[in-house]
């Protein structure tokens, strides 16, 4: 049995402690995007004390584990957006990325952005990891590119910073006041951590467009949601309180765990 299925009982039965409901089934996840719902509440207590506990417990630089390459037994199945549809991504992908850039901005010493031959060209690092998804599927798979923490370097964090928040061309969702574009954020730990990389292979070929092209950030010791594809720029910042619903993510905002580590 994975440690995710015990954290997501853990997470579960915090909630029914913390709201002192009593649920039944396995339908309590269903409405859980209203702010109102008292076992979001719950969970978002929860969320600060899984957090707490989990850096407690794993201390703050430990390696995911990484596995041979005869353990990748199938390709990364793709999920969510997997073929962005706004104009801006559809012009970089017509020109097959030539003019991206990642930017890094927000609380820096410099606002810096490299095109995907910079990054390239930059030291890689490759590492054969699992993804976990919330939805009950894990894919192991092997991710080239390189390491996030030098870069942050470069443009020089800020001493207030606290947060990276990631933020993606794809419109996951589209509502009548417009498209809703995914983003998640991290922690500086998590972003310095040395197998955060800013990927841009995958099994050995250039990353598809369905699992994140032209750059995905791998956060390797968290869960799918927190793994951004179609990267565009990182901002640090104090605070996730201005970004969507304020709770660090599109699925975050719906109630998802912030930290979603596993
Ligand atoms: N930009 C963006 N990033 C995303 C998503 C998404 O829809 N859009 N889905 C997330 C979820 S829930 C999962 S499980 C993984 C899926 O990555 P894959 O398509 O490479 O398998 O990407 C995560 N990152
Ligand atoms: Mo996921």
């Amino acid at each position: 049995m994975s440690r995710l299925i015990t954290r997501r009982n853990f997470l579960r039965s915090s909630a029914v402690m913390g709201s002192g409901l009593a649920l039944a089934g396995c339908n309590q996840f269903d409405f859980l995007g209203s702010k109102e719902n008292p076992v979001r509440q719950a969970m978002e207590r929860a969320n600060v004390l899984t957090y707490q506990a989990q850096r407690t417990l794993i201390g703050q630089q430990t390696l995911a584990r990484e596995y041979a390459e005869s353990e990748i037994r199938q390709g990364m199945k793709p999920n969510g957006s997997v073929e962005p549809t706004t104009p801006e991504y559809l012009f970089l992908k017509m020109q097959n990325f030539a003019s991206y850039r990642l930017t890094i901005k927000g609380m820096v010493e410099r606002e810096v952005s490299y095109s995907l031959d910079e990054l390239r060209n930059m030291p890689a690092r490759t590492q054969i990891t699992r993804h976990d998804c919330v939805e009950g599927w894990s894919c192991i798979a092997k991710w080239t590119g390189t390491q996030l923490g030098p870069l942050l370097d470069e443009a020089g964090v800020k001493p207030g910073a606290r947060y990276c928040v990631y933020h993606c061309f794809d419109n996951i969702q589209r509502t009548l006041s417009g498209d809703i574009l995914y983003y998640t954020s991290s922690d500086l730990i998590d972003a310095y951590h040395p197998q955060t990389i800013l990927s841009y292979g995958l099994n050995d070929q250039v990353l598809p467009v369905s699992n994140g092209a032209p750059v995905r950030l791998r956060i390797e010791r968290a869960l799918g949601y927190k793994q951004p594809k179609y990267l565009h720029t990182i901002e640090l910042v104090d605070s996730l309180a201005p970004f969507g619903e304020g709770k660090g993510g599109y699925w975050e905002d719906t109630g998802y765990d912030w930290y979603g580590g596993i």
